[in-house]
């Protein structure tokens, strides 16, 4: 089942961040969509609750150089 986790990520400076979390994020098994606004670094992801718990997310967050903050 579809759900949404939704995190403030700190270290994200420019788009090039922001296109690198989201690659990383989407590669994940059960992720199917993560949304990333810059400014206040704020992520959202839709996964599948099935697949995947949201301490996955966290570590791949971490996992590929920001900090969960939230
Ligand atoms: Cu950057």
């Amino acid at each position: 089942m579809n759900d949404t986790a939704h995190f403030i990520v700190e270290g994200m400076s420019c788009g090039g961040c922001v296109s690198k979390l989201k690659s990383a994020l989407e590669a994940v098994p059960g992720v199917s969509e993560a949304d990333i606004v810059l400014d206040g670094g704020k992520v959202t992801v839709t996964y599948d609750s099935a697949v995947l718990k949201p301490a996955a997310i966290t570590d791949t967050i971490e996992d590929t150089g920001f900090d969960v903050v939230s």
